[in-house]
């Protein structure tokens, strides 16, 4: 009997992108740059939370919605890179922890729609997949929410009631999740928690159950990652995030994948300097795939829309990689 995580299974490699405000800004904010590697007792100051990293005023962060006007993206061209890769999925940040979405949501005015470019990103991304062949999903920060005022912030901050969380749940949280469901048809839904106290009390068994239901309810397709609650990710998900290993044994039966990026940050840092080569990429890859596992790899797109130059490199070689070595 076919099983919804069977073509996940069969991917091996799939392509992660990191997009979104924390993008115009490129690790660097007045006058401060984040680092390229991790820091103070191993922490990973990433471009992508430049908000809480380096304090940015709500009121300035806010603003770059204005900016955020990406000219040159081209979904076709992003997919082809993809496609010609190897990759065969492809996984987009909706929203990632500082709780703008990607798409025009109709549940909050902090959006794609509130910018200069208004075109459908994830409409675009999703019928090029289509085109080109490769499944697609989306990154969705479902406990990590910087902008609702009953959204999960990090520990270091004062931290939300319970009571306040689940107003921010009810009114942001599942109502966007459906509307990805019924607008895009993702065929998956990449979930992003760490395993700390805080995210204990917020995504408790009951809020996880609740989220999975109404996904498996709307599109019985769509695969649910682990990370929906790194601590207690319970039985009816489908696949994990691999890092190191640290899933208990009952679970490990399950399809997996490493989620990686090229250089040290997820989302665009103009600064980051810490590339990967083709090579070693490829080393993981195989290694992954060797174990049955799949490989995830980030791009973190500038933010007129274009990929990086040195990614695109790396994309190629490793495309080349897999022309020379494949028995098609
Ligand atoms: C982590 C996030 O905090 C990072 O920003 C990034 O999205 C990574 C893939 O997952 O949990």
């Amino acid at each position: 009997q076919a099983n919804r995580a069977d073509w996940f299974k069969e991917a091996k490699f799939g392509m992660f992108i990191h997009w979104g405000l924390y993008s115009v800004l490129g690790g660097t904010y007045n006058g401060h740059t984040l680092p390229d590697k991790s820091f103070k007792n191993g922490e990973s100051w990433y471009a992508e939370w430049i908000q809480q990293r380096l304090e940015v005023p709500e009121k300035e962060y806010r603003a770059l919605v204005k900016q955020f006007n990406h000219v040159n993206f081209d979904a076709d061209a992003w997919i082809k890179e993809a496609k010609n890769a190897g990759m065969k999925y492809f996984v987009i940040t909706s929203k990632h922890h500082d709780g703008f979405a990607l798409w025009d949501s109709k549940v909050s005015t902090y959006d794609i729609a509130s910018t200069p470019y208004k075109k459908d990103i994830l409409g675009e991304l999703a019928k090029a997949c289509k085109k080109y062949g490769l499944k697609y999903g989306f990154y969705y920060s479902h406990c990590e929410d910087w902008e609702h005022p009953g959204g999960a912030t990090p520990h270091w901050t004062p931290q939300k009631t319970d009571a306040q969380f689940e107003k921010y749940w009810r009114e942001k949280c599942l109502p966007q999740v459906t509307e990805l469901i019924q607008r895009y048809s993702p065929d998956l839904f990449w979930f992003d928690t760490w395993g700390d106290e805080q995210e204990k009390i917020f995504i408790s068994d009951k809020r996880r159950d609740e989220l999975i239901a109404l996904i498996r309810k709307q599109s019985p397709k769509t695969l649910i990652n682990g990370r929906i609650s790194w601590l207690n990710p319970g039985n009816d998900i489908d696949f994990l995030e691999m890092m190191d290993n640290d899933y208990p044994s009952e679970l490990q039966h399950r399809p997996w994948q490493t989620p990686a990026t090229m250089v040290h940050s997820w989302g665009w840092h103009a600064k980051d300097y810490n590339w990967k080569t083709a090579a070693e990429m490829i080393g993981y890859l195989v290694n992954n795939v060797s174990k049955g596992g799949n490989y995830l790899l980030n791009i973190g797109p500038k933010p007129d829309g274009t990929f990086p130059p040195m990614a695109i490199r790396r994309l190629r070689e490793m495309g080349a990689w897999m022309v020379t070595n494949s028995d098609a």
